[in-house]
């Protein structure tokens, strides 16, 4: 049953390969049209075109594009950040912003708390039951991106009754129009595990601040879930809700087709751990102002896979990088409409909740935006970093000792 399940998910996903246009043309609908070319057959190296396996079938179905090329696929390694941003004993500093260059420096706004993480089992209302439970917004300034220097205080958690008194947390950045918008995930009132999550606001007409705060969240889960007892158990539930039932969380805006398109991360309430991991889902909300009110699209979820929302504009479209959990973890995405995503690469793995790097020419190649970023990583559970990440393309396989000749893309030898 299982194996069945894997393989009918597989060719799902080599479905999604196909264009919508090339349906008819070169994806056809059942085995019985499947009539590959020579080309074709000698390329993917199939012995008989009768004979075709499962695993041949999806090969035919992917896109040639995809096939020829490997633009969208990237290898990476992380390194250590200097100055403030360097590992500091009893700080946790994660989830950074994206990067935004202003007066010649970059910039960059993430998540800051200090002290160990006491979890659950406590008195949760005094204990710190996450890393990012009891944080304030913090931001730092680089000249080269490496050496950074922490500049202060961006956004603190509101006053006692505030619906962010608790936690204000995984930061993004949006410049517009000469102004500067940071939306963050908020935690008001008891952290307990069936606490909803919502997303806040702040805006300034300079990245030094100072911010002013969304009187209101601009964002809030699906209110149609309904949980089952009273006690704290986030899995317990009569009726599951929307994919962003219990929690809206890595909210990032990008303005796009004149419009504001904010992508987020939903936690469904009663959680379900399905193959490839936790349900998590992405979702986008679309506004005519910067400052909303924004609407969840109608097609949400967008994705069925992910965590942390890394997207950024490519060839009209949008591109999203999935990681972490679900049967399309660690895919690099692209949508022409910013709704529909299809598969474009498939990657060894992934840096988590990049800062991508917003001053790249982002056209220049699909991946050129993440040829260098930021992330975080867990020193311990309690303590988590900022540190830097480079990727670069493959273009080719060679074994040791082969000179190098010129460089060639696989694409280039077609
Ligand atoms: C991250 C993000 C959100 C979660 C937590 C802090 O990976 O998805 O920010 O709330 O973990």
């Amino acid at each position: 049953m299982k194996k069945i399940q894997l393989v009918s998910a597989l060719f799902a996903i080599a479905l999604a390969a196909c264009q919508p246009a090339k349906q008819t043309a070169d994806c056809p609908e059942s085995k019985e049209e499947m009539k590959p070319t020579a080309e074709q057959l000698d390329f993917l190296g199939i012995t008989n075109a009768d004979k075709l396996s499962a695993a041949s079938k999806r090969a035919l179905l992917w896109d040639e594009e995809l096939v020829r090329g490997n633009d969208w696929f990237f290898k990476y390694e992380t390194y250590d950040l200097k100055g403030d941003l360097a590992y500091e004993e009893g700080v946790v500093r994660r989830d950074p912003s994206a990067m935004i260059k202003h007066d010649g420096k970059y910039y960059v706004w993430y998540t800051k708390s200090t002290g160990p993480t006491d979890g659950f089992g406590g008195d949760i209302e005094n204990d710190k039951v996450f890393p990012w439970d009891r944080c304030d917004i913090w931001y730092a300034t680089s000249e080269d991106g490496l050496t950074w220097k922490e500049e202060g205080l961006a956004v603190a958690r509101g006053e006692k009754g505030a619906y962010d008194d608790r936690s204000v947390f995984t930061v993004e950045i949006m410049e517009h129009d000469g102004m500067y918008y940071l939306c963050y995930q908020t935690v008001g009132g008891l952290y307990n595990v069936r606490v909803k999550n919502q997303v806040g606001l702040a805006w300034s007409s300079s990245p030094n601040g100072p911010w002013t705060k969304s009187k209101e969240p601009i964002l809030s889960p699906a209110d149609n879930g309904v949980w089952k007892g009273e006690e704290q158990d986030r899995f317990a539930v009569i009726k599951k809700g929307d994919f962003d039932s219990h929690k809206v969380h890595d909210p990032c805006i990008i303005p796009y087709k004149g419009k504001f398109y904010l992508y987020y991360k939903g936690e469904q309430m009663g959680e379900a751990i399905t193959f490839g991991g936790r349900q998590i889902r992405h979702g986008v909300a679309i506004a005519d102002n910067p400052k909303g009110p924004y609407v969840k699209s109608e097609y949400n979820p967008i994705s069925n896979s992910g965590h942390e929302i890394c997207v950024w504009p490519y060839n009209g479209g949008i591109a999203s990088l999935i990681t972490t959990d679900g049967p399309e973890k660690n895919t690099v995405q692209w949508s022409p409409d910013g709704i529909n995503f299809e598969i474009k690469a498939v990657v060894k793995g992934a840096p988590h909740a990049i800062g991508l790097n917003r001053t790249a020419d982002n056209e220049k190649e699909p991946t050129e935006i993440l040829r260098w970023g930021l992330t975080h990583e867990y020193k311990t559970y309690d303590y988590q970093y900022i540190r830097g990440f480079r990727t670069e393309r493959m273009r080719k396989h060679t074994a040791k000792g082969v000179v190098k000749g010129k460089d060639v893309s696989v694409k280039d030898q077609k």
